[in-house]
């Protein structure tokens, strides 16, 4: 017989897990029946989908019978609620969860394909900016590997995150189009079509006993249309659900429009209603305080929470006793803070519940996630635009507010209006403004920060009063990222060695990379672990090729910083590090360093200009350090367009050293700090954010810790910080500064880059890039030292895989299901 390539047996919702038989045969059918085209004249999209088609065959088949034993169980569910998820591609990701990626590569090869070259058919879906959906989309992964009943609910915006390109090394923006042809991986379901309504006005009724209830009379009414993303669970356990909404015009709303003639507007209230879905806002912790954004927030949070109603009533009908019991709802930041107020007005005006009653049930089932503690995140709303786009709302938020500042604020500080005008969700000022933060805390059952350091920042320094009202209310949950996207799937040769030498259940159990520390004096899991990384590098040497034109040597040290461009991540302070080290090659030309490639990845904000500035910066210093002869290759710097998961998926396990170089207390936790330790990078990195938990794992030999802490950033603000010291007590930050401003680097035009030092000196230097500098120098100067010595690089690099399996995201799920949602796992047996 011949040997087919076969997957492990099928123990979850998928009944029968494929063959590469059974792949083959299925890939030719929907080549032939679903696409309509012929083996001899298929296009590479075409084989691409016709794969898709059949994998979906199986992920069909667990999504139902997920869906039958979570209807039959009736357990209690999480809902995620997430403006933003940050999917990548699912091609891939869906065979290795399915357990049969090598089934279809060996299928794909039987039909004389390369599966590489199909996995570049797929569009990243790029539903989200950074952190806070990327986590979004590890911990659906996780929740249905754990078979947690769990539901993502967001937004399917037509346009994910713009796509980057760089012309003349400043960064330009185009559109995405995801699914521009069509995706795969989504199933529409027009029998789950919800209606939500904005503007109007609020009319104050009486019934016949003088009772008195509130009407809103709505100025628009919109239709949301559920997409469904079926997400795969590690070995096909479950197969839940990302339900994605989009926006279109109410069909009965326009038909008077229509019928008198108005054609024209129709179509316009058609492309008004179509707009709330069409695009993702750009930023990344910072408020956009723009209408179609609340708007936004609003739509989504409507049609998920009026779908999870009719779910629930499908079982318990108009009794509402055990609403609280079955539903939970997540909320991924304040972005989806509005659905408390519709929840109450759902209960109140809808149900005709009483106050007390509804406001019980809120407090049961909604829980917050904190992801920032910068001020420019924090969400607010004036109250003016919230009259007009949510006036009933906003009542709801004035009464909320009432009772919160007379029950609890009050009675704990009596007469106190000082406490009252911090704590109110409303904020008085010049305008008033409706403060998401605060509503969350008041209307959510839990409240958690995403990192040890963070959650005690979000209890002492964002909302200590809430803090003494409720103590209990606050707790912690620390990151984490799904080993099997970040590790299995992307690094595929480091897996086969975990496979071999700690066993093959890592992926679902993290902590068994532990099991490697036993190797890491070992000469030849050293030198077969450092030939993987090798191997990587040689691979992403050809990327950077490709996309960018340089060449960079595999055997040089690759340092990468990939995320957000951000003053507070400091990309700005990884330049200025480059700077001095070319100006000391240029000041000594055999000055001893190990060679290195110092490699970004990074978006910034199309509004944030600063941001863009430090791209611009570092693109043009690239270039010229790059073609700088007398560099004689010590130096490479390389700026990678259009950063996205599926960069990162190559960038990530070819690192040697991770920047995480945040200002000690801004970042709240980190994440590609993670996936990169667990690749074998080693950190360089401040005391901020998980990096302080990573430390603690992998030990102080293993990571090179520098810059102020906490405290230390603190106190320095307090005493007054005056970076123009730095400047002149430090002749080599003077030069380099300096020298930026020169037309060094921009020939012909001086002043080019000069925005840095502006906002470094003038600007205050308000993320204390000047403080930290010497000890960052330092820190890398010991990561020099330390890459000297091969066999100590490699029980370092192997000391970082093996000591971070705490940061699984099932990790973070286990703790929120243990210190939040109090669920049950609900195990999937498959039905034929
Ligand atoms: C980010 C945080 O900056 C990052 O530290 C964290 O790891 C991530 O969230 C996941 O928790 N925050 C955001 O992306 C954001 O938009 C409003 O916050």
């Amino acid at each position: 017989m011949k040997n087919q390539a076969k997957s492990q047996l099928a123990t979850g919702a998928v009944a029968h897990l494929p063959t590469s038989d059974d792949l083959k045969n299925s890939i030719v059918r929907h080549l032939h029946g679903t696409l309509g085209t012929d083996i001899n004249k298929a296009s590479r999209q075409a084989w691409w989908s016709a794969t898709c088609a059949a994998v979906n065959e199986y992920v069909f088949d667990g999504l139902r019978n997920t869906q039958r034993t979570h209807y039959e169980q009736n357990t209690r569910a999480v809902h995620y609620f997430s403006l933003e998820y940050l999917m990548g591609r699912l091609f891939s990701n869906n065979l290795h969860n399915l357990g049969a990626y090598d089934a279809a590569k060996q299928a794909l090869a039987e039909l004389g394909l390369n599966i590489a070259d199909l996995e570049d058919q797929e569009e990243d879906m790029a539903l989200g900016n950074g952190g806070l959906g990327r986590l979004a989309a590890c911990f659906i992964d996780s929740m249905a590997t754990l078979n947690y009943p769990a539901i993502g609910y967001g937004i399917h915006y037509e346009h994910g995150l713009f796509k980057q390109e760089f012309s003349d090394g400043r960064q330009i923006e185009r559109p995405d189009s995801w699914r521009e042809y069509g995706n795969p991986w989504e199933i529409c379901r027009p029998e789950s079509v919800q209606e939500i309504s904005v503007y109007g006005y609020v009319e104050t009724t009486y019934d016949l006993q003088g009772k008195m209830k509130k009407v809103w009379h709505p100025g628009r009414i919109i239709k949301g249309i559920p997409w469904d993303i079926p997400v795969v669970g590690y070995q096909g356990s479950s197969v839940n659900v990302l339900r994605l909404w989009e926006s279109r015009a109410s069909g009965f709303f326009n038909w008077d429009v229509f019928n008198s003639g108005g054609y024209i507007d129709a179509s316009r209230e058609n492309v008004e209603a179509e707009t709330i879905s069409k695009v993702l806002y750009p930023n990344d912790e910072t408020d956009a305080g723009k209408e179609l954004r609340l708007i936004q927030q609003y739509f989504f949070c409507s049609c998920s929470l009026k779908d999870i109603i009719r779910r629930y009533k499908r079982t318990y009908g108009d009794d509402w006793s055990q609403f609280g019991a079955q539903v939970a709802i997540q909320l991924n930041d304040t972005h989806p803070a509005i659905a408390i107020p519709e929840l109450m007005r759902i209960l109140v005006d809808r149900a005709e519940m009483g106050w007390d009653e509804a406001w019980n049930i809120c407090q049961h089932v909604f829980a917050y996630t904190n992801h920032t503690l910068l001020p420019e995140a924090l969400e607010k709303w004036s109250v003016r635009l919230f009259e007009k786009v949510l006036p009933r709302h906003l009542e709801i938020i004035y009464e909320i507010n009432r009772r919160f500042l007379v029950e609890q604020v009050d009675v704990l500080w009596p007469g106190d209006n000082e406490k009252k005008r911090k704590l109110s969700i409303i904020e008085e000022g010049h305008e008033h403004m409706v403060r998401m933060g605060h509503l969350s805390v008041v209307g959510s059952f839990r409240v958690n920060g995403v990192a040890q350091i963070h959650s005690d920042l979000v209890k002492s320094d964002l909302f200590p009063e809430m803090v003494a009202l409720w103590p209990d209310k606050f707790t912690n949950v620390t990151n984490g990222v799904t080993p099997r996207r970040w590790l299995k799937a992307c690094n595929p040769r480091l897996s086969k060695l975990l496979d071999e030498t700690v066993g093959v259940d890592w992926p679902r159990d993290l902590k068994q990379l532990k099991k490697l520390a036993a190797y890491a004096d070992d000469a030849q899991i050293q030198d077969a672990f450092m030939a993987i990384k090798h191997q990587n590098k040689a691979d992403l040497a050809q990327t950077v090729k490709e996309l960018t034109g340089v060449s960079i040597d595999p055997h040089a040290m690759f340092d990468i910083q990939i995320k957000r461009l951000h003053e507070y991540k400091r990309q700005h302070l990884n330049l200025l590090h480059i700077l001095a080290l070319y100006r000391r090659i240029l000041q000594n030309p055999d000055y001893d360093m190990v060679p290195r490639v110092f490699l970004f990845g990074a978006k910034a904000a199309p509004g944030y200009k600063l941001a863009k500035e430090i791209i611009y910066a570092i693109n043009k210093v690239a270039e010229k350090i790059n073609s700088d002869k007398r560099v004689k290759n010590r130096l490479k710097v390389v700026f990678m367009p259009n950063y996205r998961v599926t960069l990162a998926e190559k960038m990530i396990p070819a690192a040697d050293v991770s920047e995480q170089i945040s200002t000690a207390g801004k970042e709240a936790s980190g994440t590609g700090n993670m996936k990169l330790a667990l690749n074998g990078a080693i950190t360089v990195g401040t005391l901020d954010g998980a990096n302080i938990e990573i430390a603690e794992e992998v030990g102080a030999d293993n990571i090179s810790i520098f810059g102020l802490t906490v405290d230390e950033v603190k106190a320095l603000h307090a005493k007054g910080y005056h970076s123009w010291d730095y400047y002149y007590a430090d002749p080599e930050i003077k030069a380099i500064l300096d020298w930026l401003e020169t037309d060094y680097f921009t020939p012909g035009k001086p002043g080019e880059l000069g925005a840095i030092k502006r906002s470094l000196l003038e600007g205050g230097d308000p993320y204390l890039v000047l403080a930290d500098f010497r000890s960052y120098v330092d820190a890398h100067q010991k990561v020099d030292g330390w890459y000297r010595d091969k066999a100590g690089w490699a029980k370092k690099a192997i000391l970082n895989t093996a000591s971070v399996g705490k940061f699984t995201s099932d990790r973070s799920i286990e703790d929120y299901v243990e210190r939040v949602w109090k669920l049950e796992a609900c195990p999937v047996t498959a039905k034929p």
